[in-house]
């Protein structure tokens, strides 16, 4: 019995700005509508970062924004639900912590500070052990972002320290290919997995710009699971703009089913990932 592969769809990230790439899914109505085509397409969880469209797209982390998009995703999708904790490397600790008032399925929780092409993705050891305590008061399933392999240290430190996530299950994704992460190789992937904990259940790995192909490739063949969205890529080919995150997912989907592991539904992914119903 061929093991399914998770795909997770991030389409729209924090970095990008919908100036320079129209076709970014910004708007409720564009995440909705790119999270049922994705769905179709394959994915089983979206990991979302909010826009606002009164303040020229930029990310925002306005609860009202996080609550109804949730909302919206959970009536028009069975996807699991991922919000981001991330946010964009401008907000503040303080307000990355009240992403989970907005009752997500699951939430993003980054292992560690790391450089971030110019800038700095800050996330200190409180915070981080803050966010896993209220994540596990509040239902709410952790995905660990690696983006360097020190975070593995961390993510050891929180499972000494608090014990298990909710849900039972520890599922950790690799972000490679970040100037300043770890880099987008399958050198470092295999690296990656080889020091995880002991604990951890499942892994995902995505590679950041032309990192996205190899990183996929090497992931689905060491058993483990896909992150693709326009998030982490906008070029589908060399000089070949992403005009739709479902190009990515459905191309994700291909390459899993060529594989023999072909994409896992929503329900099994809430099974992997020790989700609530
Ligand atoms: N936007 C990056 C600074 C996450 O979603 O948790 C952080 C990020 C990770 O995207
Ligand atoms: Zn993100």
């Amino acid at each position: 019995m061929p093991a399914p592969t998770l795909i997770t769809v991030a389409p729209t990230g924090a970095e990008t700005a919908k100036a320079d790439v129209p076709q970014l899914p910004t708007t409720l109505e564009e995440l909705v509508e790119t999270a049922r085509r994705c769905e179709q397409a394959g994915a089983g969880l979206v990991h979302v970062h909010v826009r606002d469209p009164e303040d020229g797209h930029r990310p925002t982390l306005d609860p009202v924004r996080l609550r109804d998009t949730v909302q919206a995703l959970r009536e028009s999708t069975d996807l699991v639900v991922q919000l981001s904790t991330g946010g964009s490397v401008h907000d503040p600790l303080e307000r990355r912590l009240t992403v989970l008032d907005a009752e997500p399925d699951s939430c993003s929780l980054t292992c560690g500070t790391v450089n971030f092409g110019d800038d700095v993705f800050l996330n200190p050891y409180p915070f981080m052990s803050e966010l896993y305590v209220q994540a596990q008061e509040q239902q709410v399933v952790p995905e660990f972002e690696l983006f360097d392999l020190g975070h593995v240290a961390a993510l050891r430190r929180l499972l000494d320290q608090h014990g298990l996530p909710y849900g039972g299950k520890v599922h950790v994704d690799f972000v490679t290919g970040v100037p300043g992460g770890m880099p987008g190789t399958v050198e470092a992937l295999v690296a990656g997995v080889q020091a995880l904990p002991e604990e951890v259940t499942s892994w995902s790995a995505t590679g950041i710009g032309r990192a996205h192909l190899p990183v996929a490739a090497a992931a689905l063949a060491m058993g483990g699971h896909l992150r693709v969205g326009m998030e982490d890529n906008l070029l589908y080919a060399r000089g070949q703009q992403v005009q739709h995150n479902a190009e990515l997912v459905e191309r994700a989907a291909g390459l899993a089913t060529t594989m023999q592991r072909p994409p896992m539904t929503p329900e099994q992914t809430r099974e992997l990932l020790g989700v609530k119903d």
